[in-house]
């Protein structure tokens, strides 16, 4: 199994964009591309569906050795047994979510800002999301940050900083530039036409990064 520390390219089957009956499918193409960690969002589902879905990716993430990670769903996590956790701004608090899924999940946060970024970290918090970056239909309601704080991030902040919101194959280089080493992709990988090949090409652009 990978780990959080040494994952760079961390991919989201986010149900905005993926059908349930697809969820297997679109796992499966994710990790075979060559995600490092896959997070399982979904904004509309029941609690019970979630872990309904969690159960269907588990096997296939575990076989390519690629953690799971649960959005929002505490109780999910530690039902299923997934590798991960990741909480919000607006959801329960580092300790509280580490309580609930126990020593061996990971906990990771998100942040869209520089202070709130030094917070998680503080706050105990295992990874952190850094965004968005750009304005995105993934997260709708949120300004985007843009790229000039991702290089003070990386001096603040020792744990695996990942850059979201926007990220695509036709901004990795600007983002790099900027000072990026782990990259979370959703719509240019959930939308594109061959979804592996996809993952294939950005990640070898990003681990030679
Ligand atoms: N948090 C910050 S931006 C974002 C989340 C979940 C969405 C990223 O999705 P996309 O489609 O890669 O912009
Ligand atoms: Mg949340």
């Amino acid at each position: 199994m990978k780990s959080i520390q040494e994952a760079r390219l961390y991919g989201i089957v986010d149900l905005g964009y993926v059908t349930a009956e697809n969820v297997a499918t679109m796992t499966d193409q994710l990790c075979l591309g060559g995600v490092d960690v896959l997070q399982l969002r979904a904004k509309k589902q029941t609690a019970q569906e979630i872990e309904r879905l969690a159960r269907v990716m588990l096997p296939i993430t575990r076989s390519h050795g690629v953690p799971l990670v649960i959005n929002d769903h505490l109780q999910v996590a530690a039902a299923v047994g997934s590798e991960g956790v990741h909480v919000g701004q607006d959801d329960d608090a580092v300790a509280r979510a580490r309580a609930v899924v126990g020593p061996e999940c990971f906990v990771g946060k998100s942040t869209h800002s520089l202070a709130q970024a030094v917070a998680a970290q503080e706050e105990g918090a295992d990874y952190i999301g850094f965004g968005p970056l750009y304005a995105t239909g993934t997260k709708p309601d949120y300004v985007p940050i843009g790229l000039n704080d991702i290089t003070e991030v990386h001096r603040r902040v020792t744990l695996p900083i990942f850059c979201i919101g926007g990220v695509n194959a036709g901004r990795l280089d600007e983002v790099i530039a900027a000072g990026a080493r782990r990259v979370v992709v959703v719509s240019a990988f959930l939308q594109a036409a061959d979804v592996s090949c996809e993952v294939r090409a950005l990640k070898q652009r990003l681990v030679v990064a």
